[in-house]
């Protein structure tokens, strides 16, 4: 594959029909060369030394009937997970407003559900619309939703909406079986009819083949859009899950994996997501070398560790980023 800058340049146009092959090709890039690419199309939509950082909260956890065989929050695993019903108002107030003042410009609030009830609705909307008026960005993580509650999301200001595909189609049938893979791309359906943000992205890390890591990413460009927000994750193993004991993804496969997302959807933010307890700092600096330029700050993801805010300052002043 060509890496002049001509061939970039058409290259970085939003493009919706890539075929395996082509992303094939640019996983199969020397290193080097994979990342220059992506660098340039990351600097044709981006400032470079800008990161964007969102703070997760928990606001319901544990007790998930779903079988999601990398979750902790599922019912049917033993793990070390506290179960909690929907969080107050007040508290998840208390945290916004504390993430905030820590720098962020995005709050996502997730549920462990299968999908919402309309009960439960209205007071994640009250929860939205207050966090909203706190002069952060919004986004939920509620599991499935019907076309009407996705409605509902929108009117109440909701800015974003994350519903991961989390791997390939062929592979996702040996993570989950309790809902589909058309159920996902069901729900992020609405969630674009309705005019929302897509945040949509994936798991490394669960013994998934190249292949399946190639058929993740062409899910995610192909879409009718471009998931405004792409979180990869790096799996985070937990006790109890039946993914506690997968095999490591080599690290130099995880940057790859990056710089194809940034190349696949240039102007999309890519978020190096959970994982980051266990990397370097030097492989989060390739990360964003990579054209990865969006984390989750705070100490806690939902129920599982993530850097301390401190560690990410002091990273990023290293590296000369400025959180956005
Ligand atoms: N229950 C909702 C759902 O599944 O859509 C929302 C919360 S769920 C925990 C959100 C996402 O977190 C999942 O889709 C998955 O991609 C990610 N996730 C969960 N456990 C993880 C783990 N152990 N390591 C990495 N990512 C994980
Ligand atoms: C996403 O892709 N990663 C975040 C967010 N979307 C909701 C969740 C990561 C969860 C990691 C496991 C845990 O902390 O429970
Ligand atoms: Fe439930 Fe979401 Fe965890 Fe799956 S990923 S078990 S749906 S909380």
């Amino acid at each position: 594959m060509s890496t002049t800058p001509e061939a970039i340049q058409a290259n970085s146009a939003l493009r919706h029909d890539w075929s395996t092959d082509e992303i094939e090709q640019l996983f199969n890039l020397p290193f080097n060369d994979l990342l220059f690419h992506a660098q340039q199309v990351h600097r044709s939509h981006f400032d470079p030394n800008q990161v964007q950082v969102s703070t997760l909260l928990s606001i319901k956890t544990g007790r998930c009937p779903e079988d999601c065989g990398y979750c902790p929050q599922s019912v049917r695993y033993d793990t070390e997970v506290e179960n909690e019903a929907l969080l107050p108002l007040e508290e998840v107030l208390e945290q916004a407003q504390a993430a905030k003042t820590k720098g962020s410009s995005r709050f996502c609030m997730g549920a462990a559900w299968r999908s919402p009830k309309d009960s439960d609705l209205d007071q994640v909307i009250e929860m939205v619309k207050q966090v909203k008026a706190l002069g952060l960005e919004t986004c939920l993580t509620l599991g499935m939703l019907t076309e009407a509650q996705t409605q509902r999301l929108k009117q109440a200001g909701l800015d974003y909406y994350n519903h991961n595909l989390d791997t390939s189609p062929e592979f996702y049938g040996d993570i989950i079986t309790t809902r589909t893979y058309q159920d996902r791309l069901d729900t992020l359906q609405h969630v674009r009819d309705a005019g929302m943000h897509v945040c949509c992205g994936g798991i490394l890390g669960m013994g998934e083949s190249r292949q399946d890591r190639i058929g993740l990413m062409q899910q995610l460009a192909n879409q009718p859009q471009h998931p405004e927000s792409v979180p990869i994750n790096m799996l985070v193993k937990v006790e109890g899950t039946p993914l506690e004991n997968a095999e490591d993804l080599d690290p130099i496969e995880f940057v790859r994996s990056i710089a194809v997302a940034r190349i696949l959807m240039p102007a999309s933010h890519v978020r190096l997501s959970a994982g980051r307890e266990t990397m370097s700092d030097e492989m989060q600096a390739l990360c964003f070398l990579a054209g990865a330029n969006s984390i989750f700050y705070g100490e806690k993801l939902l129920t599982t560790p993530n850097p301390a805010a401190d560690q990410d300052r002091l990273l990023f002043k290293r590296l000369g980023i400025t959180a956005v």
